[in-house]
């Protein structure tokens, strides 16, 4: 607890800058859990070096992801927004954590499958290793919940039980996580391939639709979406094109999916594609708008940085000094 709030802990790598498939499904419904918990947002920049990344574009994503953060309408004063890597605690409670964690856990994340037949030509150890240093962003800040997708749920399944572990040989250091169970988010998939998620590091450019896409490539990225042959309105399994577009228009008017077929019933899917576009662009403006604004203002939002980093810093010191004490680290000498 932190000013008697439960402690929320959530992050986004900084793999690309971020699509309608973080922001529905994600961001948009972090705004308003300010009131309720104390949150902690970092961009995952560590995270995203799994992966073999061009300095310059890394560095850009970082920065987008974090003014996107503030952009979507998280209020810096009241959730702590930072990098990752700027908080050196992650990857030091990281190592200490690596120790308390078994190889055949790691193996057994299906991400770490998934992630190693992707890139077949770079298995590295921190792929291996990620859930580790994920449970630590977690840990550090004794989260007591953490808003997870479908595919991160087996990592805080894994955060859970290192915690357990280390608990159960030095006392209660750490707090025990649990799955936040808020609004569902819209899960968006690919406009190319409506069976993958939509994703940021995905190659094909028009299958994702990015918040900072001007309104007329939106709309024609939603022109091109793949649909079926066929030419009705209809949310249904059978037809995973058309129910992406109508999660999407949902996600982005609070519709129904049943409003949605009654709304387009006998139109074709050229006009519900436009109305699709029209309707997400024109929900994208105030976030384009402010992002906007914030690139002009450098120096407020490196003012927020520092701060942020400060809080988080002072936070993740107070859980990775305990650590160290508990496994008998020396104290360090000021
Ligand atoms: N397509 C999606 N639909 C709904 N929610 C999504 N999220 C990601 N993609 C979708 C949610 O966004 C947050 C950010 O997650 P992340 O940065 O850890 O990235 P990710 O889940 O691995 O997804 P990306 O954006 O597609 O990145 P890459 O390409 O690196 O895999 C999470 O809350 C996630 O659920």
């Amino acid at each position: 607890m932190i000013n008697d709030k439960k402690v929320l802990y959530s992050a986004m790598q900084a793999t690309g800058v971020l699509h309608i498939g973080n922001y529905f499904g994600a961001l948009k419904n972090w705004v308003n859990l300010s009131d309720e918990f104390e949150c902690f947002y970092a961009v995952a920049d560590l995270h995203a070096l799994t992966i073999r990344r061009d300095p310059a574009e890394l560095r850009r994503s970082a920065r987008n992801v974090l003014m996107m953060y503030i952009a979507a309408g998280l209020d810096p004063e009241k959730n702590c927004i930072y990098y990752q890597s700027s908080v050196p605690a992650h990857a030091e409670l990281a190592w200490i954590m690596n120790c308390f964690t078994y190889i055949g856990e790691l193996n057994r994340m299906t991400q770490f499958k998934d992630k190693s037949a992707k890139h077949a030509d770079n298995i590295n150890a921190g792929l291996l290793t990620y859930p580790v240093l994920m449970a630590c962003d977690i840990l550090l800040y004794q989260a007591d919940v953490v808003p997870v997708g479908i595919d991160q749920k087996q990592h805080l399944e894994l955060t859970r039980d290192i915690a357990e572990r280390f608990n159960g040989i030095y006392g209660d250091v750490f707090t025990i996580p649990e799955a936040y169970i808020g609004k569902a988010g819209a899960r968006i998939m690919s406009l190319a391939d409506p069976t993958k998620k939509m994703s940021k590091s995905d190659e094909n450019q028009n299958s994702v639709v990015y918040v900072l896409d001007d309104k007329d490539t939106v709309i024609r990225k939603f022109k091109r979406a793949i649909t079926d042959s066929d030419s009705q309105i209809i949310y249904s399994e059978d037809k995973p094109g058309i129910m992406n577009l109508i999660d999407i228009y949902c996600a982005a008017t609070g519709k129904a999916p049943a409003d949605v077929e009654k709304e387009f019933d006998g139109k074709g899917y050229g006009e519900f594609k436009l109305a699709v576009g029209e309707t997400v662009a024109d929900a994208l403006v105030p976030v384009r708008e402010r992002y906007a604004q914030l690139e002009k203002d450098k120096a407020y939002v490196d003012g927020i940085i520092k701060e942020n980093t400060e809080k988080a810093s002072y936070f993740a010191n107070k859980t990775l000094r305990k650590v160290q004490k508990k496994v008998g680290l020396p104290e360090r000498i000021k």
